[in-house]
């Protein structure tokens, strides 16, 4: 009779499978924890506001970390640049579009901007045009939903 593993091999198929989830693990202090948005309400004024919602962006060497995806509809990015060396942003609405929007000057490492944008549902590219920066990884989607 066969058939069935016996309980020293599954618990080996255990051990082995938790070792490789224990390594895994970034190494400590690298900025990629999980980014999400918020909505917020502008106040004062009379009348029905719209929601903006609140992007955070993190720009590094070389990765573009932001959420995604994210809801239509007016939005102001927050970018960081949270590397070493100057970084930018721009946003291309589709996949083909040549035209693109977004930060008009180079973030240096430790600065901030804020960009505000109306993002139409569908697909996004996000990229830094800083020379290489795309091709070695600071490109990505966004994908935007209704
Ligand atoms: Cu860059």
């Amino acid at each position: 009779m066969t058939g069935g593993r016996s309980p020293l091999v599954l618990a080996l198929i255990a051990l082995a499978l938790l070792t490789i989830g224990c390594g895994a693990g970034r190494p400590q202090g690298t900025p990629f924890p999980t980014l999400t948005y918020k909505y917020v309400t502008p106040t004062g004024g009379t009348g029905a506001r719209p929601t903006i919602t609140i992007i955070p962006v993190r720009l590094t060497e070389y990765r573009i970390l932001m959420p995604d995806p994210v809801p239509e509809g007016s939005a102001i990015l927050r970018i960081e640049n949270v590397g070493k060396i100057p970084h930018g942003f721009r946003l291309a609405r589709g996949l083909y579009s040549r035209s693109s929007v977004g930060l008009t000057e180079e973030l240096e490492p430790g600065a901030s901007a804020e960009l505000r944008i109306f993002l139409h549902s569908g697909q996004y590219r996000v990229y830094c045009p800083l020379d290489g920066h795309a091709e070695k990884g600071m490109k990505r989607y966004l994908r935007v939903f209704e």
